[in-house]
């Protein structure tokens, strides 16, 4: 196999592959050392391109002082974090912290951080680690609506809820019975009820297969484990259901009309290793007939598993042999698809080929056909399947008719016309649905366009998170960065124009109009119960529990001196009281592992064992007064 060859005359744009390490050679190879050798083979072509000018930036720089355009709102992969940017300038703006543990703001640290992320019989956390993949809005007539964004955990199948007014995560949810929890989307409104023009929904896909309940039986017989598709209600956070499916799940995407949801799925074979989940020629995207499975558990006509009390039905072919009432309809796609992403205009969906070299263009109206029985075959529902380049991955739109799709082992991003494309499927040889195509450094996995999971999508920006960074910045060890670059869409060719870092690693991401999105900028005092106040400040006693109620106020903690005796078990709650915004204090405590910040008018609660003794000084960590190196006070335990 000459992967260089391979690798070069694949390449459409660039002399010289050096982009195009991961070559069409890999495309056989990926499951082996193929993929090993196509990346080596980029390393001696690595300096030549180095020496090309950057391209210019001209008109997307955002001056000091100004502010950007949009909110990105990012996943931050095993960081456990979600993330949120500016764009265009790419400025990092805020991390949230998720599923992980986060000294600056205290999460994972502080009693409240550690009730929303669980904890064990002992108070210690249940889970230190994450791994988030998707963020998504919620939506009000089609568009985002600034109430929260939702981001799963794949490692544990968690599902976290932000709430947008302070960018806090509120809620963290366990599925049951599921492993590999990785796509998730909103409803964009009511599937039921079509006057409630909201998110009410949000639905989640699982990717790996388990014994059903988990708990030891079956382990030798991976033919008998289930993938199940969840569906948890947005604004209380339970599961409302769960749906069997044959194979597993992968992405997740739903209707603009509420009635459908679909996951993209790789393994329709069942298999449990990676030659048989690469077997079969097609996979499929599977949909779910909200109302109808919702019918179904209201009727009763439902299981559950193990001690869950979630009612699961069952949305597997064998158990749903008529269309006109069937939950479940399996469209065939290309081979081991990744990625399904519904246009703009609401009429589509567009599975991206993975291992075929195209993109599934799958017709929701002849969907619910096919579901109310006018429809003969699932894959009838297939109008435009055109042939985009290697790898893609995932699938952006600019609210104009076009598609843009990551091709992950072309290095490059495709930019082609759905009408084109589906003329061309209707037999029309002379339309050509490629417009235009762009390399991007390298290995693009998600790629998304400003506004263009909604019906405002406008054809500004699109974002590439790219898998490596190589040459593109300088070297830092051999763990490198990762590369969101930014592309404009507004001229006639793609046009890239900015390279940001991006810390291992996001995934996907939403670019939202600034206007789209409103935040507080102090918090409500009376919002928290715990809140301290002059009135009740001070320690309290009761036995061994001690509970120290501290104020903060610029450039002071309200007690210079706080004295509890070894064995204590001591709550510090610490409210602060300025009101200035931005003026944030932290509350640092040496040996006692303690550290976290309250932001204006904000309440924090810490809980610890005083188990020794000594003079410890409580310290302001946050920068917020000339006075604050001397903002501290002394917290004495008594042997
Ligand atoms: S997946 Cu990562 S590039 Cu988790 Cu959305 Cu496709
Ligand atoms: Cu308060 Cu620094
Ligand atoms: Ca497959």
């Amino acid at each position: 196999m000459d992967s260089k060859k391979d690798s070069n005359d694949n390449n459409v744009t660039v002399p010289g592959g050096r982009r195009n390490f991961l070559g069409k050679s890999a495309i056989v190879g990926l499951a082996g050392a193929g993929a090993v050798l196509g990346l080596a083979g980029c390393k001696e072509e690595a300096t030549k391109v180095a020496t090309k000018a950057a391209p210019a930036a001209a008109g997307h720089e955002v001056a000091p002082g100004q502010l950007d355009e949009y909110y990105h709102f990012s996943s931050g992969g095993h960081s456990g974090e979600a993330r949120i940017m500016g764009i265009p300038s790419g400025r990092t703006l805020r991390r949230i912290p998720v599923f992980n543990i986060d000294p600056m703001v205290g999460w994972g640290i502080t009693n409240e951080s550690k009730a929303i992320m669980g904890t064990k019989a002992d108070g210690s956390l249940r889970y230190t680690t994450g791994d988030t993949h998707h963020v998504h809005g919620s939506y009000t007539d089609g568009t985002y609506d600034s109430r929260w964004l939702f981001v799963n955990d794949k490692i544990h199948s968690r599902l976290a809820r932000i709430r947008m007014d302070t960018m806090e995560c509120d809620t963290i949810l366990q599925l049951p019975n599921v492993m590999g929890f990785h796509g998730i989307f909103p409803d964009k409104r009511d599937p039921v009820d079509a006057a409630i023009n909201r998110t009410t929904r949000v639905f989640c896909g699982a990717e790996f297969h388990i014994p059903l309940p988990n708990d030891g039986r079956d382990l030798d017989d991976p033919s008998k484990w289930g993938a199940l598709f969840s569906c948890v209600s947005a604004d209380t956070m339970e599961v409302m259901w769960q749906c069997r499916v044959d194979g597993n799940m992968d992405l997740v995407a739903t209707s603009y009309d509420g009635k459908l949801a679909a996951s993209n799925q790789y393994n329709t074979e069942n298999a449990a290793d990676q030659a048989g989940m690469m077997a079969a020629e097609r996979d499929a995207c599977v949909f779910f007939h909200v109302a109808r499975v919702e019918a179904l558990v209201k009727a009763g006509k439902f299981t559950t598993i193990g001690g869950s009390k979630v009612p699961v039905v069952d949305g597997r072919k064998a158990a749903n042999p008529d269309p006109k009432t069937s939950i479940t309809c399996y469209v065939p796609v290309g081979k081991n698809p990744h990625g399904v992403n519904a246009t703009p205009d609401g009429k589509y969906f567009v599975c991206a080929g993975k291992l075929s070299p195209t993109a599934t263009v799958i017709d929701l109206s002849k969907v619910l056909q096919w579901f109310d029985g006018a429809l003969k075959l699932e894959r009838d529902s297939v109008v435009a399947e055109p042939e985009i380049g290697l790898g893609p991955l995932h699938t952006a739109f600019d609210g104009k008719g076009n598609a843009y799709t990551s091709l992950f082992l072309d290095s490059q991003v495709v930019k082609w016309n759905i009408d084109l494309a589906i003329a061309q499927f209707k037999g029309d040889k002379t339309v050509k649905p490629i417009i235009d195509k762009i390399d991007v450094h390298y290995q693009p996995g998600h790629g998304y366009s400003s506004m263009g999971e909604t019906k405002e999508a406008d054809g500004k920006y699109f974002n590439s998170g790219n898998k490596f960074s190589k040459d593109r910045f300088l070297p830092v060890g051999p763990l490198h960065c990762e590369t969101e670059q930014l592309i404009d869409l507004t001229g006639a060719k793609m046009k890239l124009v900015s390279d940001h870092t991006a810390y291992p690693e996001p995934h996907d991401g939403i670019i939202v109009r600034r206007d789209r999105v409103k935040t507080r900028q102090i918090y409500t005092m009376t919002d928290f119960p715990n809140a301290v106040t002059a009135d009740n400040a001070g320690i309290e006693r009761k036995g061994n529990k001690v509970h120290v109620r501290l104020m903060s106020q610029a450039p002071a903690f309200s007690m210079p001196i706080i004295k509890i005796k070894v064995g204590d078990e001591v709550t510090l709650t610490l409210t602060n009281h300025d009101k200035v915004e931005d003026l944030t204090h932290g509350c640092a405590i040496p040996t006692y592992n303690i550290n976290f910040i309250v932001n204006p008018q904000e309440t924090k609660s810490v809980t610890f064992k005083a188990d020794h003794p000594g003079a410890y000084w409580i310290y302001c960590t946050h920068f917020c007064h000339a006075l604050h190196l001397e903002m501290r006070s002394r917290l004495l335990v008594e042997a």
